[in-house]
């Protein structure tokens, strides 16, 4: 089989915002730019979503979700049915929208490939779910008929980052839109293009105006609007613990709607000295490098046992050092550039402070070229936990080797930070592997890999990570209001 060919300068068709199945300029006028991050030039002008564009959208899509209205009737069946259409849409379209993507965020083609092929399998996952989100019979005491309906909850406002636009799209609508839930998606301003062509293919495949909105825009306006809002039942975010602490708060002081953050992370990963060396070495490095270090659960502290301490240093920059950084249109590429200015300018800064506080550069640590935002594939050894290496999120290609010597111990150490969203162990002992991933306070633990998903297993954080899962039938519990209901009955028998 050959390998699909990236469409060099995909055309952009559409920059409008969208609202009950059409395209419409922002109330204001305003527009905001898009910029590809491999040269820093700007794609394209896109309408900006503010509160005014919100109301709007919110308005279109509380007439979706009234009762008696074509969505509110529909089969479960059909609901699903729809997902795989729109499954099967991303999938035709494949190429242009991974073309697109490399354009709009910068990611290498071969990633953003997978980034489409996730996205449609979490909308075929959520298809099939979409008839089987059951209530319960109850044997109530008394002359009662007892069950539960599982509702759709309403009005779900979702925000979401530039890391992984499609596979957020589609994390975010497909149990959405199972449950029977009308949603408002507003992107990130970094990322915009994607997600909008995707509207066009939702509304091909024939889910009814109003259903899925979408208002690209700037956070602490449209985002803000989105979660200040009376008349949005749910919010659902991704991205950093900052803003995340923001909308929970905005949701608290309007009309307590309910909240589901997916925040940041700076997951340790474990490797004992009995480990398959190689086998930790690469996939550390996967688990840090992948997406250039913008993954929320990327293994950015990974401590490793002091006997086999340098021999993994060694292994690991080597690894670092063959990585390659450069054309995201070509498919030999690993690593692309940063998504923006903001971005680059903080990851060397971060990189700066480690060599100030004492970490040993092993490779890397520069700007790569003098266009676009790239970033050399960097390791640093000799970490120790109080450098701000160790602590703050990097999101980018900078992975910290740090030593341990025995359980007691990295257990401690890698519980102590105030995130908890991923972690992973590497050992062939098996009594190892269980006490560690019994005892540290993450969402997913990886043993003996990195970076695994799958659309079935769920995923969020513990403390500072986040709140509630996604993914997996526990994600179907965010989108889902249950209500119970008593009916009196004349002579109930068992
Ligand atoms: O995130 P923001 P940024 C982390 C990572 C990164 C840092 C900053 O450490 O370096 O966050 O990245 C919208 N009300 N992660 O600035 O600002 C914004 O428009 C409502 C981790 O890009 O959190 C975008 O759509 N919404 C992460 C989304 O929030 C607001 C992924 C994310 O942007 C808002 C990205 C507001 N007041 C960054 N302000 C992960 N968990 O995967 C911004 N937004």
């Amino acid at each position: 089989m050959s390998l699909p060919q990236p469409i060099e300068k995909p055309e952009v068709k559409f920059t409008q915002i969208f609202i009950n199945n059409e395209w419409v300029n922002s109330v204001s006028g305003k527009t905001f730019p898009t910029i590809n991050p491999s040269t820093g030039e700007k794609i394209c002008e896109v309408q900006e979503a503010d509160k005014a564009d919100v109301d709007k959208a919110v308005k279109a899509a509380r007439e979706a979700f009234k009762l008696g209205s074509p969505w509110r009737r529909l089969d479960a069946s059909k609901r699903g049915v729809l997902l795989n259409k729109l499954a099967d849409l991303i999938i035709r379209d494949l190429v242009y929208l991974a073309s697109l993507e490399v354009v709009d965020n910068g990611k290498p083609f071969k990633n953003a490939l997978f980034d489409m092929y996730f996205g449609a399998a979490t909308l075929r996952y959520y298809a099939g779910w979409a008839d089987k989100n059951v209530g319960q019979t109850i044997p109530v005491d008394g002359d009662l008929f007892a069950y539960t309906r599982h509702e759709p909850v309403g009005v779900c406002g979702q925000i979401i980052p530039w890391n992984f636009p499609i596979p957020m799209v589609c994390w975010k609508i497909a149990p959405a839109l199972a449950c029977g839930n009308v949603c408002i998606l507003k992107p990130a301003e970094q990322t915009p293009l994607t997600g909008l062509y995707v509207c066009s293919l939702i509304k091909e495949a024939g889910f009814p105006p109003g259903v899925v909105n979408m208002v690209p825009g700037y956070g602490p306006t449209a985002g803000a609007a989105l979660s200040e809002h009376m008349d949005v039942d749910k919010v659902a975010f991704t991205g950093s613990t900052e803003v995340g602490q923001l909308i929970m708060a905005a949701a608290a002081k309007t009309n307590l709607k309910g909240v589901t953050l997916e925040l940041g992370g700076k997951s340790p990963s474990v490797v004992f000295a009995d480990a398959d060396l190689d086998l930790a070495v690469e996939k550390n490095h996967i688990g840090l490098f992948t997406n250039m270090g913008q993954v929320c659960c990327a293994g950015s502290r990974t401590f490793v046992q002091e006997e086999i301490y340098d021999e993994f240093v060694k292994k690991a920059t080597e690894r670092a050092m063959k990585r390659t950084v450069g054309n995201p249109m070509d498919f030999n590429t690993e690593s692309g550039p940063q998504i923006d200015e903001e971005q680059f300018k903080k990851i060397l800064e971060l990189i700066d402070s480690g060599v100030k506080e004492g970490a040993k550069l092993q490779c890397g640590g520069k700007r790569k070229g003098d266009k676009g935002y790239f970033i050399e594939s960097t390791v640093f050894s000799d970490v120790t936990d109080n450098m701000r290496i160790a602590k703050e999120e990097i999101f980018g290609p900078v992975q910290q080797i740090i030593k341990f010597k025995d359980m007691e111990e990295v257990i401690e150490r890698a519980n102590d930070t105030k995130y908890g969203l991923a972690a992973a162990v590497f050992s062939r002992d098996l009594d190892k592997v269980l006490k560690f991933s019994n005892s540290v306070k993450a969402g997913t633990v990886w043993v003996n890999t990195y970076n695994d998903f799958s659309p079935g297993a769920p995923f969020g954080g513990y403390k500072m990570s986040g709140v509630g899962r996604e993914l997996g039938s526990y994600g179907l519990k965010q989108y889902t209001e249950v209500k119970s209901v008593l009916i009196n009955c004349p002579e109930r028998n068992s």
